[in-house]
């Protein structure tokens, strides 16, 4: 079998956490896994990748554009992966990203009948998104939040680890009453479970290949696409002199600029800055809203003195302010810890064109 699947889901439902949970546990339970880490900024190395890689998981990156306007370059990248023995490859889109399932799957059945097997399209949703749409409080955003999940042939609901029993029932079963034709699978990613189930659903499971209307490209989604804006910045810092508390540094520009974004009046989705140094320690902490905690997602085990780091932001907010609030930030936060920063790449713009 050489699968491969799309995940898809709103910005910090999890695609990132699942894929590599899930390549893992394939790997070891099934057959030989890989996940790509798929967004939109252009020649830059991504956060997810570099995250992936670090956690020692079989994982590629494919930049520059949505996999839905890439079905040749997609097409060589599983052939690459099936020649080295992959059984199931899974890719994510950009978080806001919804039509893959028209410009990928039948992208590549049209140009390539027949040879691959595609598994269900699998979008993945949290509970607070799930929330959202219950109450119809989405605003602009809400088409992004629907419309992914009309895409499904499954929907997983992740991060059940944070629901009681009664919710999870709850839950699943208004999604499977708003989208009938998915299956709904409940997961926790973070603590691996519903491994097992995902596996098999991908691995048994047929794409169905419908063609739901979603309006691409329509008022709903130009609305919900003139919102949002995307930053990248890939970076060195060096400190000066001795060495310095690399989690400390990470929290306090995580914590700086979510107060300067809400200051501004924005809303941040999510944003994740990650920093390695050369022996392979790292940090990761992320931000799922500005009404929500830092979330740490790994430390540092040990003082650093040379880091490489990766900030990526998508944010509710022009791409103007998102691109100055984000460098002063960095910037500030990084003189108080007599960092010297290098910058290799940046660059900031919005989905509205
Ligand atoms: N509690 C909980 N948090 C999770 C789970 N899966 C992911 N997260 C957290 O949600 C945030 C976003 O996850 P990520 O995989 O980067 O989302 P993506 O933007 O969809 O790729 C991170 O802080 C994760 O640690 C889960 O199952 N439970
Ligand atoms: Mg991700």
């Amino acid at each position: 079998m050489k699968k491969f699947a799309v995940f898809s889901g709103f910005l910090g439902s999890g695609k990132t956490t699942t894929m590599m949970a899930l390549t893992d546990y394939y790997t070891a339970h099934h057959g030989r896994a890989a996940m790509i880490s798929n967004d939109l900024g252009h020649g830059v190395t991504l956060a997810d990748h570099c995250y992936a890689r670090l956690c020692g998981c079989n994982a590629s990156e494919m930049t520059d554009e949505c996999i839905c306007y890439q079905n040749e370059n997609l097409a060589d990248r599983l052939r690459s992966y099936y020649d080295d023995g992959c059984e199931l490859v899974i890719s994510d889109i950009p978080g806001f990203g919804v039509g893959a399932l028209e410009h990928v799957y039948h992208g590549l059945t049209e140009k390539y009948p027949g040879e691959f097997d595609l598994a269900p399209f699998t979008v993945l949703v949290e509970p607070r998104t799930v929330a959202i749409l219950r109450d119809g409080t989405g605003g602009d955003l809400e088409y992004l939040y629907d419309t992914q999940l009309v895409e499904a042939d499954l929907i997983v609901l992740n991060k059940c680890d944070l629901m009681d029993e009664n919710r999870r029932e709850e839950d699943v079963r208004w999604l499977r009453g708003r989208y009938p034709e998915a299956e709904v699978l409940c997961i926790s990613a973070l603590r691996a479970e519903g491994l097992e189930e995902l596996s098999q659903a991908l691995a048994r499971g047929k794409a169905s290949m419908r063609r739901p209307e979603i309006g691409y490209g329509g008022e709903a989604f130009r609305a919900a696409m003139g919102r949002i804006s995307e930053f990248y910045l890939q970076f060195r810092a060096v400190v000066c002199c001795n060495d310095f508390d690399g989690n400390a540094w990470l929290s306090e520009m995580a914590g700086a600029l979510k107060t300067e974004i809400e200051k501004a009046g924005y809303e941040v989705p999510h944003f994740k800055l990650l920093a390695w140094e050369p022996e392979g320690d790292f940090g990761k902490v992320d931000l799922l809203g500005t009404e929500r905690e830092i979330e740490v997602n790994h430390r540092f085990a040990r003082p650093c003195t040379d880091l490489a780091a990766v900030l990526n932001a998508s944010a509710v907010c022009p791409a103007g302010i998102l691109e100055q609030v984000a460098m002063d930030t960095v910037r500030t936060v990084s003189d108080r810890y007599q960092l010297e920063l290098t910058v290799f790449k940046k660059e900031c713009f919005g989905m509205g064109g």
